[in-house]
């Protein structure tokens, strides 16, 4: 059976989640002098960015004409990059690095599912551009997260059956996402939040084995 595992970025390989969320507070704050309240921030988790800001605008009750709409999304992005210019090989989570080793010595083939159209910078200023056999482009993939859209397509461009994948995620979003394409849903956060197969509080906890264990019983 050729198996593989399929990563999320942000939040699960890079502590760069907090930087979305950072840039959305900012953005709404100096055009709308509004805050936007935790709860609202943290649904837009793993959703593209058009679907992170129909979320808050909506949760807001504001609207905006689709050029505004447009020129506000790409302001969040310019936030969003210029808080990436620092990053480098230490922005690799704890254990991150030693799991994608670990999966390779256990014949994993890996794929990148993340919906970030940054993605491939990130992975080059992480070091990690080699690490993966395959990336998902988000551009290229029909629905956004919650819908398996992306995780299938990760799946493909390694030649997996999505039922022979176990993807790893930190948005309930995501997770939902896994679950809809057939594969084991490897929760990274509070499992009260994400409803995943198995949940690790945070990547440093993640036990291969355990996981490995779990997904054969449960087959
Ligand atoms: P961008 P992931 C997602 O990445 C983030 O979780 C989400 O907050 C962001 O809106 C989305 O990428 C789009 O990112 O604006 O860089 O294209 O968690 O799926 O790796
Ligand atoms: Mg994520």
């Amino acid at each position: 059976m050729t198996k593989a595992a399929l990563f999320d970025l942000d939040g699960v390989i890079a502590d760069t989640a907090v930087y979305h969320l950072k840039a959305w507070r900012k953005l709404i704050q100096d055009h709308f002098n509004q805050d936007v309240p935790d709860g609202l921030l943290a649904q837009t988790k793993g959703l593209s960015r058009v679907d992170s800001l129909n979320a808050i605008l909506s949760g807001l009750d504001l609207t905006v004409s689709e050029e505004e709409f447009a020129r506000l999304a790409d302001e969040k992005n310019d936030l969003y990059r210029q808080s990436l210019a620092d990053l480098n090989e230490q922005g690799i989570l704890p254990g991150i690095s030693e799991l994608l080793a670990e999966l390779r010595k256990k014949d994993f083939h890996l794929a990148l599912a993340s919906a970030s159209h940054n993605a491939p910078l990130i992975l080059e200023k992480l070091g990690l551009s080699d690490s993966f056999e395959a990336i998902a482009d988000p551009r290229k993939v029909g629905r956004g997260k919650p819908a398996p859209d992306i995780f299938l397509t990760a799946a493909k461009g390694v030649n997996c059956k999505p039922e022979d994948c176990i993807a790893f995620e930190d948005s309930a979003a995501g997770i939902t996402a896994i679950k809809a394409a057939g594969s084991y849903a490897v929760g990274i956060g509070k499992q009260a939040e994400l409803n995943a197969d198995i949940c690790f509080i945070d990547t440093a906890s993640i036990d291969l084995d355990e996981i490995l264990n779990n997904w054969q019983e449960n087959k």
